[in-house]
């Protein structure tokens, strides 16, 4: 008995331990570095870089060590790659995005480097060498996004907390209060994952109509239209041809009522879909920032086990064999 406990227990551990390690599997696990990694080959201004980083649910990578710079390095093709290290907040001052100072990692400049060129330059770029450079964050590089530990997966698949789920779809939702524009919005959902969320049926609205009703106007911060939030659908630049981000009509997703006067400006500005507080549609100014909702799968992104395949098996004698790029 007291042996089937232990057994019990040991199995429980292991099963624990291999859950906290599941992560998205466009990241790959580095056994190096002891952590995970996704190449993000199109380049981005720092600032994209930090933020799709922050919504995949990991952070900007920073060689902060032998091992994470080594695996960097060797993913860093011709064109340098951003790292986490930025002064854009106190200028000269170098820390990566979560606060680890420049100054106490081991670093190698670029000849000539760092030389602020115009006094424009506030993050810092790598070479396939390891070394680095300062650079001006608005041009658009390579980058890295790294997570160290995972923490508990919920049944949306991620670690957000605010993905729900709702039994009528079986599909997860999330409610965005910070306000961004419609493009901005979809950069948002995709990164976690999802799609900004598309009405697939009167039950689906009925969800939607539900989530927004728990944010009220005062639990959003801002000066923003807080009785409309963006969801997936848009004229796609014909003036009013209205379809999904999946390009379906609205007939053929499944739910296609706007609301009582509406769409009102939908051939003269107003091109991308919202919806009221009554989950009926409305169409809407594209650039203005509002409040968004996004819809993901629970089984989307896949997760992948750190000892499953996508494992990279390194060590400092094959460490010629590290690409994050080659999946
Ligand atoms: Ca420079
Ligand atoms: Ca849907
Ligand atoms: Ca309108």
């Amino acid at each position: 008995m007291y042996l089937l406990r232990c057994m019990l227990v040991l199995l429980l551990g292991l099963m624990y331990q291999t859950d906290a390690q599941k992560f998205r599997c466009d990241y790959r696990y580095c056994n190096y570095a002891k952590a995970w990694f996704k190449y993000h080959e199109i380049p981005a201004t720092w600032y994209d870089a930090r933020l799709m980083c922050q919504l995949e649910g990991a952070i900007l990578a920073a060689p902060t060590s032998p091992e994470i710079r080594g695996t960097m390095a060797k993913s860093t093709g011709s064109m340098n790659i951003f790292t986490g290290f930025h002064a854009s907040i106190s200028k000269g001052k170098y820390y990566t995005v979560d606060g680890i100072p420049l100054e106490s990692t081991y670093h190698e400049w670029v000849k000539f480097e760092p030389n602020n060129v115009n006094n424009l330059e506030s993050c810092i770029t790598m070479n396939n060498n390891g070394q680095i450079s300062d650079q001006n964050c608005d041009t658009p590089h390579p980058y890295i996004c790294y997570k160290k530990s995972v923490g508990e997966v919920n049944i949306c698949g991620t670690e957000d907390p605010e993905y729900q789920i709702a039994s009528r779809t079986n599909k997860c939702y999330k409610f965005h209060t910070v306000p961004r524009n419609f493009s901005r919005a979809n950069f948002a959902c995709s990164a976690e994952g999802g799609h900004l969320a598309i009405i697939n049926s009167q039950e689906e609205a009925a969800v939607l109509r539900d989530i927004f009703a728990k944010y009220p106007a005062y639990k959003m911060v801002g000066n923003f239209w807080k009785d409309v939030a963006f969801v997936g659908f848009f004229d796609w630049g014909e003036h009013g041809d209205w379809r999904t981000i999946h390009g379906q009509t609205l007939t053929e997703a499944g739910y296609d009522k706007f609301s009582p006067g509406e769409p009102t400006n939908a051939t003269t500005g107003e091109y991308c879909g919202s919806i009221y507080r009554t989950a009926l549609f409305n169409d809407l100014w594209c650039q203005n920032h509002y409040a968004f909702i996004c819809e993901k799968k629970p089984d989307y992104p896949p997760l992948c086990d750190y000892t499953k395949h996508l494992r990279i098996d390194l060590n400092r004698t094959d460490i010629e064999d590290i690409n994050l790029k080659n999946h």
